[in-house]
């Protein structure tokens, strides 16, 4: 069968800056709260961190010439704050802006569309120290920060996303620990930091309609299926109650200008909910282009009256990821119908992608399973699209494996296998099979579409 996507289908790659540039103490740059983080013995897998990381900030032309080589019609990269303003506030750093202006040009004389992230959890390390997402102020330095590069860029880049993920700056960062800044159990914390991350998203996206003619904006959540470990009823409630903390949070306040009713509830009574201003919700709902999704896999949930919550994440018996990951395809597919449900707008898949044990061996990696990967994930969003769902274009992340947070650098995403010795970035198969489904702008494909990757042999 054959798979056509729309003539215009954007089809890109994704990358983020403190987990590809490396040159942390270069041109001015300030530190994040990765730096601090990476750097904490104990945090990351061997105590690796960001520092070198790909090195992109002095190989970025190298870089934009495999984009060039692999066709993409466009790059999500992120910009890195602290390398703008190095104490987060008010001292401009030129010199930052200068590398984000000459990364853009570059694109663009590839023909390659900027898509950047404004915010990809790297924290100036001095508004962290300030309390950062904590405190309400840093959003006011957020709203200084995405004019000044409104102000720049946006004579040439017409497409941003305010926030990656700000389920895991709160979460992630808040109660489990694993990411910066690393507080854990800190539920009440996390709410208001998640709060602050919206408030922080609504107020560029008004500040985007006000400076960047043309300008379209979106965020990138990560949008998570959860589905019950079984039909009965107390599974069914959890897995209800994991939805709204995982994606409707992050959903229904800008889709709807309201939190989730069930869990606002709750974290009501236990008195977790964070201080909401009179205009809040409305800054928050301010009306966007379009959604970012950035789909993996799903949860499985089962309620346990012990566990923190009342409810434990299952593994599934589909086959995993190197991340443990279920391989679940037909998730981006419900994932497209889920955000539009929150509200009609039009569709990116700004992350999808895996992570496995790639081996270099004579020089080459065969990567099949992630081409396997790809193309079952994109069957199921060709079907979205044929369903007659709005979705604009698809980016696999990653461009090359890179710094993948907690994980280190033993995690690889990539269509460029980077050695991390000599940091020559080497073309996957997965490399040359995207390049071509590019050029074909689709690809054939007589395999059966499952919903999931059932494990050939389980024992
Ligand atoms: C995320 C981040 C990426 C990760 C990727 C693989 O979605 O977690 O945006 O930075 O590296 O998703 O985990």
């Amino acid at each position: 069968m054959r798979y056509e996507f729309p003539k215009d289908f954007l089809w890109g790659v994704a990358t983020s800056a403190y987990q590809i540039e490396g040159a942390v103490d270069e041109d001015g740059r300030g530190k994040s709260i990765w730096d601090v983080f990476s750097h904490t013995p104990g945090k990351i897998h061997n105590d690796e961190n960001g520092d070198v990381a790909c090195d992109h900030y002095h190989r970025y032309k190298e870089d934009v010439e495999s984009m060039a080589e692999l066709g993409v019609k466009a790059y999500r990269f992120s910009i890195s704050w602290c390398r703008i303003f190095p104490d987060g506030k008010k001292n401009l750093n030129e010199k930052g802006l200068d590398f984000y202006s000459k990364l853009v040009d570059e694109l663009l004389k590839h023909e390659i569309e900027p898509f950047p992230t404004l915010y990809h959890w790297d924290l100036p390390q001095a508004l962290q120290e300030n309390g950062g997402w904590e405190n309400r102020e840093t959003v006011n330095w957020f709203e200084k920060y995405s004019y000044t590069v409104f102000k720049r860029l946006g004579d040439r880049v017409k497409n941003w996303i305010t926030l990656n993920e700000p389920f895991c700056s709160s979460f992630l960062g808040y109660v489990t620990g694993e990411h910066a800044p690393g507080y854990r159990n800190e539920v009440k914390r996390a709410l208001s930091v998640a709060h602050n991350l919206l408030l922080a998203h609504g107020k560029s996206v008004k500040i985007l309609r006000e400076e960047v003619r043309g300008g379209r904006i979106g965020i990138a959540n990560a949008v998570n299926i959860v589905s019950p470990a079984s039909e009965n009823e107390d599974d069914i409630r959890s897995a209800r109650m994991v939805d709204e903390i995982l994606n409707g949070w992050y959903h229904e306040p800008i889709a709807s200008g309201k939190y989730p009713d069930e869990l606002s509830k709750m974290y009501e009574f236990v008195g977790y909910m964070p201080e909401i201003g009179e205009e809040d919700m409305k800054i928050i709902s301010e009306p966007m282009d379009f959604w970012g999704v950035n789909y993996y896999s799903r949860v499985l949930v089962k309620s346990n009256p012990e566990k923190f919550g009342g409810f434990e994440w299952v593994g599934g018996d589909l086959e995993k990821t190197d991340m443990g990951w279920e391989v679940y395809p037909k998730g981006i597919y419900e994932a497209i119908v889920k955000v539009r449900n929150y509200k009609e707008l039009p569709v990116y898949i700004t992350e999808n992608g895996m992570a496995d044990r790639d081996e270099l061996v004579d020089g080459r990696v065969e990567d099949r399973r992630r081409i396997r990967y790809i193309k079952d994930h994109l069957r199921w969003l060709h079907k979205a699209i044929k369903e007659g769902h709005d979705v604009r274009g698809y980016f696999v992340w990653t461009l090359m494996d890179n710094f993948e947070w907690a994980h280190g650098y033993s995690k690889r995403f990539g269509l460029l296998y980077t050695d991390y010795r000599t940091l020559e970035r080497i073309p996957k198969s997965s490399f040359n099979w995207y390049k071509e489904v590019i050029s074909e702008n689709g690809f054939e494909d007589d395999e059966e579409l499952m919903d999931g990757w059932k494990i050939e042999n389980p024992n």
